[in-house]
């Protein structure tokens, strides 16, 4: 146990001419206005301390990224002064549990140690440096620049999707910037320290691994001490669930095993599936004690024949998926309360897994501990995305290191269901010209196929491992053969209208995605212009794609006239983004048990941005959120192309059957019935029924002016014969009422005309006001209620009911 002490008062920070770390020298051309030190944030990073101290200009806001390059040009030293009593223990560490990224750590004068690598803690004997009365610590962060291009020059350059020297650093890749992502390249002391004096014994890590047999759980629980008397044995004890199991490890040995048999658990199960039951495990050494929540359950992959499905307790699951990135340029931003709230828009979107993307963060204990108890599986990258890697030292060390600690530390949690290598390198070797351009060089195959499986084996085989993402299963086909494992699809985004998603058949699709603005209220936060135009500076800044409004502007064309203000254009964006990734969605669950997944590209952003993300980088809902919510739900009727014709697929994914009466009718835009087709649904539990459309429904006399609508109770499919550019969309008509309510607003609208998509976005008149729903289509006759939340007394209720605040396609496209 011993006593720990943080070390987060008193810090500052200022540039230092020199890189400390030999042999380099690293350019500081801090601005003239900077002083010589700066007060300190610890866990923290030089950005969000310079920010705090008022002497830059906040990076998210217009263009001020541009002129903030030199930061991560420069060395910095953070200092802290603090008194020390002894303790009377035996040893006393300093532990570090992240360091952004290459440092030097001196205490006193006396250099305790080096680190290069933000994904690993660090823990240093310090008795020797340390005294009683004033201690002087100070940790030196080389450029990361300076750094990897050192390195990039030793080892020669390695092909990638980006320029930056990301794969040269063992440092959030994405920091660098990223096709949505700004380049603001931090060093800091980004996760807690202090120091820990001890003496006897002390446990370094706990690897509870749970496998199922015969209806009982059995814990393997791997303990690993450290002790100040070698010739001691040490009595370790293991209890969970009432049982209790014990051991000794003998003198000199660092390691052993408790197994605990758990007879007849409560299972863990994703959501949906079942509940999340957590027991807590504590383990004793000497008079250390480690507890956590761990959660009793078993995963297995299954590959047969190219598949990709993951199951639970012995029970296949569909991926409703989601791509998660850091929630912040800064991670130390986020805590607990983000994560929380950002995981429960996960769940509120109907979201079961969650895919923590490589170019990004082991996330912290916070992350998967929320995603414990919310039943949101997560499947987790290692640290490698879309480039080449060297794997010659240091990173080889690195690399190994930081696998084994992010492995071991993650065990305990039964969120956790997948690792994956790496995102994009498998394909990005075998297909866009790396081998050319290595010239025999290595790019990271020995970790993704020998030394990371070899570690997930080691310290956990209860977890299954796959290569990299896209990767089919054999290095002998190609990565993204949509036939075998998992696919990224791309090509839509980038070259075609996104009906085609439904040319895909993939077994997962684990990256897809389509763009749009973030919402307005985050747009005008984040950007100046005035007038606000789709290539005004500022949008154009907070777009980072390659052709990325050119794409907007291509998906937009085949389904919508050009938009002709930026409202229209801000609205037809995020509709379309909607519908491209719901229809993809319900294309891909309509193929379950064929395709046991749709991992949507992506959750969340990281800064106020034009990108792919159902939440916005200020944590609002796009419209695609609302849309995801009906893709994602747990009972889904949608229309689907099939044999030529059209058919209802029924999803259950529910343990119940779903049996229900079903109605299609063929409707004039005018809401009169053309056509009907009673149906009778019974899909059991976790499965999807086919129903062929007869002709009368599914094919239209007039397809500019006709639609289908299936309803089983409270679900309904729509399916419209044309694009709305092609359709004849009426002049739209409703009432509009607003009441006050006690959380804000309840707006009813009532249609006199087919109304498609209807949005409201009270975000444009108070930037805190929310609303429920988004992209209501309603028949003339139905009514529809959306709850603003939020809403003060200063929004104007007549204004609630207008554009662009109340929006329906037809603004745009009647005819
Ligand atoms: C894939 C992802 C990310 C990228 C996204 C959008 O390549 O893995 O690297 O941001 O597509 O282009």
């Amino acid at each position: 146990m011993g006593l720990r002490r943080a070390l987060h008062e008193s810090w500052t920070v200022r540039a230092v001419d020199g890189d400390p770390h030999p042999p380099a020298r690293s350019p500081s051309t801090a601005p003239a206005g900077v002083p010589a030190t700066v007060p300190a944030t610890v866990p923290g990073c030089v950005h969000t301390d310079l920010l705090a101290a008022g002497l830059i200009a906040d990076p998210y806001l217009d263009d001020n990224e541009t002129r903030l390059t030199w930061i991560g040009r420069t060395a910095w030293r953070y200092e802290t002064v603090f008194d020390w009593a002894p303790t009377g223990h035996e040893r006393t560490d300093l532990v570090c549990e992240g360091l952004d990224t290459v440092a030097v750590i001196e205490l006193n004068g006396h250099r305790i140690g080096e680190t290069a690598n933000m994904h690993r803690s660090y823990r240093f004997d310090v008795a020797g440096a340390l005294h009683a009365g004033e201690n002087r610590l100070s940790v030196t962060f080389a450029s990361p620049y300076a750094y990897a291009e050192r390195l990039r020059a030793e080892l020669g350059d390695r092909p990638g999707a980006y320029t930056e020297p990301y794969p040269f650093i063992r440092k959030m890749a994405c920091n660098f910037g990223w096709d949505w992502g700004p380049t603001l390249v931090t060093s800091g002391i980004w996760r807690p320290i202090g120091l820990h004096a001890w003496s006897g014994t002390r446990i370094d890590e706990v690897r509870p691994l749970v496998s199922l047999r015969d209806g009982a759980a059995r814990v393997d629980v791997h303990v690993r001490v450290e002790s100040t008397d070698a010739a001691a044995p040490t009595e370790v004890t293991a209890s969970l669930a009432g049982v209790t199991g014990r051991t000794v490890i003998p003198a000199g040995r660092p390691d052993g095993v408790i197994t605990i048999q758990v007879p007849d658990p409560a299972l863990w199960w994703p959501r949906g599936y079942g509940e999340q039951p957590l027991h807590e495990l504590v383990v004793t050494a000497g008079d250390d004690t480690w507890r956590r929540d761990v959660g009793l359950r078993e995963v297995r992959l299954g590959t047969e024949d190219g598949a990709f499905t993951l199951a639970v307790n012995g029970v296949d699951v569909f991926m409703r998926g989601v791509n998660w990135i850091p929630d912040d340029c800064f991670p130390t931003r986020v805590g607990r309360d983000r994560y929380a709230a950002r995981l429960a828009q996960a769940c509120e979107a109907g979201v079961n897994l969650v895919r923590v993307w490589g170019g990004g963060l082991y996330e912290s204990e916070d992350f998967y501990d929320l995603c414990d108890r919310l039943g949101l599986m997560v499947w987790q990258d290692f640290a490698f995305a879309c480039a080449a890697y060297p794997e010659e030292e240091p990173i080889r060390t690195e690399v190994e290191a930081e696998a084994r600690e992010q492995v071991a530390r993650l065990t305990p949690h039964p969120s956790l269901v997948l690792w994956c290598g790496n995102n994009e390198n498998l394909q990005g070797h075998a297909e866009w010209g790396w081998p050319e351009r290595l010239e025999g060089r290595s790019w990271g195959a020995g970790f993704y196929l020998e030394t990371l499986p070899r570690i997930v084996a080691e310290l956990d085989p209860t977890r299954p491992y796959w290569p990299g993402s896209p990767y089919s299963g054999s290095m002998d086909l190609p990565p993204n053969d949509p036939a075998h494992g998992t696919t990224h699809i791309w090509d839509v985004w980038n070259q075609r209208d996104y009906t085609a998603y439904r040319d895909y058949r993939p077994r997962l699709a684990a990256e897809f995605g389509f763009q749009a603005p973030a919402a307005y209220a985050t747009v005008r936060r984040a950007v100046g212009d005035d007038p606000l135009r789709p290539d005004s500076p500022g949008m154009l800044h907070h777009q980072k794609a390659a052709d990325g409004d050119l794409k907007l502007a291509a998906g937009l064309k085949p389904h919508f006239p050009p938009p002709e203000t930026f409202d229209d254009w801000h609205y037809l964006t995020q509709v379309n983004q909607a519908r491209a990734i719901r229809l993809g969605v319900e294309h891909f669950r309509s193929l379950w048990p064929y395709c046991a997944g749709s991992v949507v590209w992506q959750l969340n952003d990281c800064w106020p941005v034009t990108s792919w993300s159902a939440v916005d980088g200020d944590g609002r809902r796009k419209p695609l959120f609302h849309a995801l919510r009906r893709a994602y739900a747990d009972r889904l009727l949608t229309v689907q192309p099939r044999d030529g014709g059209l058919a209802l697929a029924a999803v259950n994914d529910t343990g119940r059957p779903w049996r229900a009466r079903a109605l299609a009718v063929r409707h004039a835009f005018d809401g009169s019935a053309l056509a009907t087709q009673p149906l009778h649904l019974d899909v059991p539990p976790r499965a999807v029924v086919t129903l062929a459309l007869d002709a009368p429904v599914a094919e239209p006399g007039d397809p500019a002016g006709e639609l289908i609508a299936v309803c089983a109770g409270e679900e309904r499919a729509l399916w419209f014969f044309a694009p709305d550019r092609d359709l004849r969309l009426p002049e739209p008509r409703y009432d509009a009422v607003t009441e006050r309510t006690p959380g804000g607003l309840l707006l009813t609208v009532t249609a006199h005309t087919l109304l498609r998509d209807l949005t409201v976005f009270p975000d444009r008149l108070d930037p805190t006001a929310e609303v429920d729903d988004q992209l209501v289509t309603l028949l003339p006759g139905e009514r529809a209620r959306f709850h603003v939340s939020a809403a003060g007394p200063q929004v104007d209720e007549r204004a609630l009911v207008r554009a662009p605040v109340l929006r329906c396609v037809n603004d745009v496209a009647a005819r």
